[in-house]
């Protein structure tokens, strides 16, 4: 019987997540619509790259865990909102907001939240643009509501956010004082030399502008 119950709770388990996974596909599509639609009208493509990635069980329940959240499936539903997440990755701070802008317009998503890391980083110098949607997923015997997370963040960001992940991991979250100051330093400097090259890029694509005027009114 033992056998038979821990059975159903795998199987329970799978089409939960089952049901992340196509929420996440469906995110994924409309992302994809998105990045072809806006090079083939501007001849510019905002996004560098995409990644997606359902939550596993273990993680899933560490950060339950780590809440002091109750273990039930109605819990995890509500509580833990990144189980589906896309991270997008951009060249500059105009492409998050852009891509944010163009989801967030989106009438058959309901936007649950908006986190803005990057007018007002975490202390530990993290920056990104996150947000929380919901969208529904029709089942063979039902409909689905399930949360998808989307992170919007820069190159540089990404490049940082990765390498703050390893350390937290590395020191078990206890990270030296003189790490956690030049972390903080290293994600100001990366802010600065990405605005440099946004400017620069702006300038590039002014003067692309009036050279195509120009060979235009030739
Ligand atoms: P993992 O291992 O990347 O999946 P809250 O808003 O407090 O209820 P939550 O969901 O932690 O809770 O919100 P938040 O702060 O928006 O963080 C969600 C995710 O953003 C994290 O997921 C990370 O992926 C990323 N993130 C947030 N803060 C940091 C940070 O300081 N450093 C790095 N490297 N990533 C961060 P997980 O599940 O915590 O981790």
């Amino acid at each position: 019987v033992a056998m038979e119950q821990l059975n159903t709770i795998e199987k329970d388990l799978k089409r939960f997540l089952l049901s992340y996974r196509f929420g996440l596909e469906e995110v994924m599509t409309k992302i994809n619509i998105l990045r072809q639609d806006f090079q083939y009208i501007h001849d510019y493509n905002p996004i560098e790259h995409v990644k997606s990635r359902v939550k596993s069980p273990e993680s899933i329940l560490k950060k339950i865990n780590r809440k002091d959240l109750e273990i039930s499936k109605a819990s995890i539903k509500e509580n833990i909102r990144d189980i589906a997440g896309i991270r997008i990755v951009c060249s500059f701070i105009s492409d998050i907001y852009t891509i944010s802008e163009m989801i967030q317009s989106q009438k058959d998503l309901k936007i649950v939240e908006c986190k803005d890391y990057i007018k007002n980083p975490k202390p530990n110098g993290y920056q990104s643009l996150h947000l929380i949607l919901q969208i529904p997923v029709f089942m063979s015997d039902g409909v689905e509501e399930v949360y998808v997370e989307i992170q919007i963040r820069t190159v540089g960001m990404d490049f940082w956010a990765s390498l703050e992940h390893k350390i937290f991991y590395k020191y078990n979250k206890d990270i030296p004082q003189k790490l956690i100051d030049e972390l903080r330093e290293a994600a100001i400097i990366t802010a600065q030399l990405e605005k440099r090259m946004e400017i620069l890029n702006n300038e590039i694509e002014r003067i692309k502008q009036i050279n195509s005027t120009d060979n235009k009114n030739r």
